[in-house]
This record gives C-alpha cells, structure tokens and sequence, in this order.
C-alpha cells in the first residue's frame, strides 16, 4: 500500500511510534510517505521506501500565527495526488485529524476519495485537546475520521468521557522494536557512569509539568541515601532548570547526570537497573516499554495507561501519583534484593515481548485493509 503518515516531527512518543510505524511498514514493502515539518528524529534509515515531504510555511508580516494547518493540508493534498495515496495514517488529533479533514474534502472534489486514520497519543485528548479553545474541531474532526485508535484502553475511555465521539474507536497499543534491545550493555559506558558498580536509576521525558519529574528527584535522593546509586535524565523541556535547582538542593548533583535528548537510547537502557516515571498521567508511556525492553523494572505512578504495561510486582511497581514514600520505599527494597531484581528484569523484558512490532503492526495493517482499493495490494 502507499501510506501517508503525518506526525510531530520531535522526541515526544506520538513522533516516535509513527516514525517507528512507518520504518516497520517500509520494512514489509509498503511504501510510506512522512508529511510534517521537519525530518523525524527517529528516521536516520535509508529506505528505497521512505519518502519525506517537508512542509513549509510561508512566513508574512500579516501573520501573527502562521497557519501551518493550511500549509500541512495542502502539502498532504500534493501528497495524496501525485504519489496516488492509499490512505492517511495521522497522529496526534491536533492539528493533524483537522488538517486531514480539509485535505480529504479538497481530494474528494478531484474524484478520490482518501481514508483518514487517526491515532490519538494522550495530551491530544486529556490537556490540549479538552481544552475549550480546541475541543468543537477535535470533536468534529475525529469524528469524520474514517477510523479511530487509541494507543491504551484507558485512552479509549477517556476520550469517550471528553468528547461525544459517535463512532469506535479501536485500541492498538504501542510497539517496540525488540531486536534493538537484544545487545550486550556497552560496560565501558556503564563503568564511566557508575564507577564503583552504583546502581543506575534512570528517566527519560519532555520534562513538562505532567510528568513530575520533581518525584524523580526526590524518589533518587532518598533511594540514594540507602544505595549507592547514580542517576541519568534523558530529554529536555520547560522544568529542566528548576530540577537542576532542586538537584542542587537536596545535595546529589555529583550523582545526577543530566543527558539531554537522545536519539539512541537503548545503549543508556541497556546500562540502567531502574526507570522512574512518576507522571500525573500517560496514555501508555512509551519511554518505561522501552526501558523494558532492555530488562530495566520500572517503578510508576499508576495513572492512566501505566497500570496497563507496567504490572505491580511483577514488571515493577506502580503507585498512586505523588506517592513518592512508596515509589522510593519499593526502589529500594528492588535494588537491594539482586535475586528479586533479576527476576523484575526477565519479567520486563517478556513483558515488551508481548508489545513487539511484529505483534502490533499486522494490527494496523488490518485497520488499513479494510479501506484498501482493490489495486493497493494490502
Ligand atoms: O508524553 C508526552 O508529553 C508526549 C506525548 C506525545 O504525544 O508525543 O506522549 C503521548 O504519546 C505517547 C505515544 O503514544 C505515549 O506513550 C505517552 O504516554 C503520551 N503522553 C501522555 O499521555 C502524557
């Protein structure tokens, strides 16, 4: 089939599971076109199958706000057009659902008719999108989408309590490449990390608000005052100078390593005894599947998605958000028990096993073969 995919371009999960999606697609002979505005940062493949469409907005003195929704429609209508598209495969609602929308309408008056597929990823439905400015369009543009998914059933659930959706929405979970995991840990890294053999506490996010990346903090300082323990912070974001302040204050700056965004993360996974993710919400969270998929037991608040992939006591240990005396109790009685960590390890790993590629991408396919013109070959 040939296949749109339209994305945010960044680290965030939404970019990163399409990226993937669309490389696994090329991979079983598809051929996928990238539509966003700059190279995704997960696509550093060659592939005869690839294409990327860059948009560009024209800037103009009048514009305040240059629209780039106009910019991305028009882009995916020259797409569709002249690389004779099958369908649409968007993510993120906002603005990619609309702008599909008005690319379907300009289409469907040249006398083809494109399915739109919208997965929606998280804050696209529980911050931004149920926001009133935002929440009609969203609305009405998931609603005209041909079909719907979300990434966890608690995804599903709460955008059915947000918006008068009329239509199913179907959920097909994230996915990980597991043969990027299935490599020895680099030991001259972690020697250089952790010097003395320390246990290795990691995070990797956006640093916004929503995923609390202050529990983390505090979760380490008290996991390190029984432990010796180092820990890695991947990503950048809005709180990054604030957590480097309370670093500073609860006095662990020469064990906090600040790594900023990373493209290959798996040789730091594969390096780590314990991921943090204390979020106030997650749709699924993609950053703990892949700190399991390198054998890495995950401690969770249980919110959202995250009880879904993250099973309590056996994959790791989840808890209520800004519970940070259990997240830390359980770290430390994880790390200090080596027997009860490497089973914590080989239960992670099979529990990514279950969410590998190879198990989640025919489901897409699926959902795609059903809007399939009798030519496409699905
Ligand atoms: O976590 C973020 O803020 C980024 C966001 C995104 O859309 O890029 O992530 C969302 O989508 C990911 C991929 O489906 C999920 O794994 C994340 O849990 C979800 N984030 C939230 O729900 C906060």
């Amino acid at each position: 089939m040939r296949i749109g995919i339209v994305c945010y371009p960044t680290f965030g999960g939404s970019g990163v599971l399409a990226t993937e999606l669309g490389k696994a697609l090329a991979d079983k002979g598809h051929q996928v076109h990238f539509i966003t505005y700059q190279q995704p940062v997960r696509l550093n493949v060659f592939s005869a199958n690839i294409f990327y469409h860059e948009v560009s907005v024209p800037t103009y003195p009048l514009f305040d706000y240059p629209p780039y929704e106009l910019a991305l429609a028009s882009s995916m209508v020259d797409v569709i057009l002249n690389h004779d598209l099958d369908l649409l495969h968007v993510h993120y609602a906002i603005p990619h659902a609309s702008a599909a929308y008005m690319a379907k309408q300009i289409v469907l008056e040249r006398g083809r008719n494109i399915p739109v597929i919208t997965t929606l990823h998280g804050t696209d439905i529980t911050l931004v999108g149920r926001d009133k400015t935002y929440e009609p369009v969203v609305t009405f543009s998931i609603n005209q989408s041909d079909a719907i998914t979300a990434v966890s059933k608690n995804l599903r659930d709460e955008t059915f309590k947000s918006f008068a959706i009329t239509k199913e929405i179907e959920v097909v979970e994230n996915f990980i490449d597991n043969t990027r995991y299935n490599k020895r840990p680099i030991d001259a890294f972690k020697k250089v990390i952790a010097p003395n053999n320390e246990k290795i506490l990691i995070h990797a996010s956006n640093f916004r608000k929503i995923k609390r990346v202050e529990d983390v903090i505090e979760i380490f300082a008290k996991v390190h005052a029984q432990v010796p323990s180092k820990l890695l912070l991947v990503g950048d974001g809005p709180e990054r100078r604030h957590i480097e302040e309370q670093v500073r204050k609860l006095q662990v700056q020469d064990d906090v390593r600040f790594l900023g965004k990373q493209d290959q993360v798996e040789e730091i996974m594969l390096v780590s005894d314990l991921f943090i993710l204390p979020s106030e919400y997650e749709s699924f969270g993609l950053a703990a599947m892949e700190a399991m998929a390198a054998g890495v037991p995950v401690i969770s608040s249980n919110a959202g998605g995250l009880p879904e992939i993250n099973i309590d006591g056996v994959t790791g240990y989840t808890a209520p958000v800004g519970d940070v005396e259990t997240m830390s109790q359980k770290a430390i009685s994880l790390l200090s028990d080596e027997t009860l960590l490497q089973q914590f390890r080989k239960n992670a790993k099979a529990q990514a096993n279950k969410y590998d590629l190879q198990n989640i991408v025919p489901q897409y396919e699926k959902i795609y073969s059903r809007f399939c013109r009798m030519e496409c070959g699905a």
